[in-house]
């Protein structure tokens, strides 16, 4: 569960090139999101999410990010329309954060970066597997949910009173019932458009759906996410701060809105 890769100067999304060299591709993500250059699109249909909170398994400190695992061998917590066809089957939720609230999510709006983003990853069930799809063109779809700072969020809170049990890479926890709706901003317009996995290894394989609509979050609990570590228990403590990467080149793609 440990990566060569990582956020340092040594191992960060400069260097990962080196060894995925479809960093450079033709459809990676993140991307810098100019609202103004977006399209409508009539034919975009509002998502449908559907999710079981028993489907919820356990919370995992990878090294790069804390993320939470869900049962998926049937459909019970799914995403469907919005921009894709078919069904996606949940798979795990993580976030990517700053060492401060002024930096840390991997999409921007017209530049403005927030705190945190939320990442909602599913697979397409036309493929038999998590590990199939993530190589498909229309394998995987990511919802993304900025973070800003306002109010204490209490479902986030849920989260962050299981970091004592994972602050080290490779530590898991059982994590049950959890409904990651109680996550998603009360509007669920969104932009859309074909990228990436934003961690190594890179795969173009992902339609990303970014909520307009931030969830707040305390500045208290933004510390709390920094509190967990990126070293394992008996290395050099190092705090899990600014693992995002940074938005890529456009390369001409279309981003398209659901809202006007
Ligand atoms: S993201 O939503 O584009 N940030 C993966 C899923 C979603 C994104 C990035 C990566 C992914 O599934 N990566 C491969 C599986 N991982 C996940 C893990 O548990 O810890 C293993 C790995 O990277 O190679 Cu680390
Ligand atoms: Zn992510």
């Amino acid at each position: 569960m440990s990566h060569a890769w990582g956020y340092a100067a040594n191992n960060g999304p400069d260097k990962w090139a080196d060894s995925f060299p479809i960093a450079n591709g033709p459809r990676q993500s993140p991307i810098d999101i100019v609202p103004g250059e977006a399209s409508y699109d009539a034919e975009l249909k509002p998502l449908v999410l559907k999710y079981d909170p028993s489907t919820c398994l356990e919370i995992l400190n990878n090294g790069h990010s804390f993320q939470v695992t869900f049962v998926d061998d049937t459909d019970s917590s799914t995403l469907k329309d919005g921009p894709i066809s078919g069904t996606y089957r949940l798979k795990q939720f993580h976030f990517h954060w700053g060492a401060s609230d002024d930096k840390g999510s991997e999409h921007t709006v017209a530049g403005t970066k927030y705190p945190a983003e939320l990442h909602l990853v599913h697979w397409n069930t036309k493929y038999e597997s998590f590990g199939k799809a993530a190589s498909q063109p229309d394998g995987l779809a990511v919802v993304g949910v900025f973070l800003k700072i306002g109010a204490k969020n209490a479902s986030l809170q849920k989260l962050i009173d299981a970091f004592e049990s994972i602050k080290t890479q490779g530590r898991q926890s059982s994590f049950a019932n959890f409904n990651p709706a109680t996550l998603l901003p009360g509007c669920l317009d969104y932009w859309t458009y074909d990228g990436s996995l934003t961690t190594p290894p890179l795969l173009e394989s992902v339609t990303w759906i970014v909520c307009k609509e931030p969830i707040s979050v305390s500045s208290e609990q933004m510390g709390k996410f920094r509190s967990l570590l990126f070293s394992a228990e008996g290395e050099a403590e190092s705090c899990m701060v600014d693992n995002y990467r940074p938005p890529q080149p456009l390369k001409g793609r279309s981003v398209r809105a659901s809202f006007k």
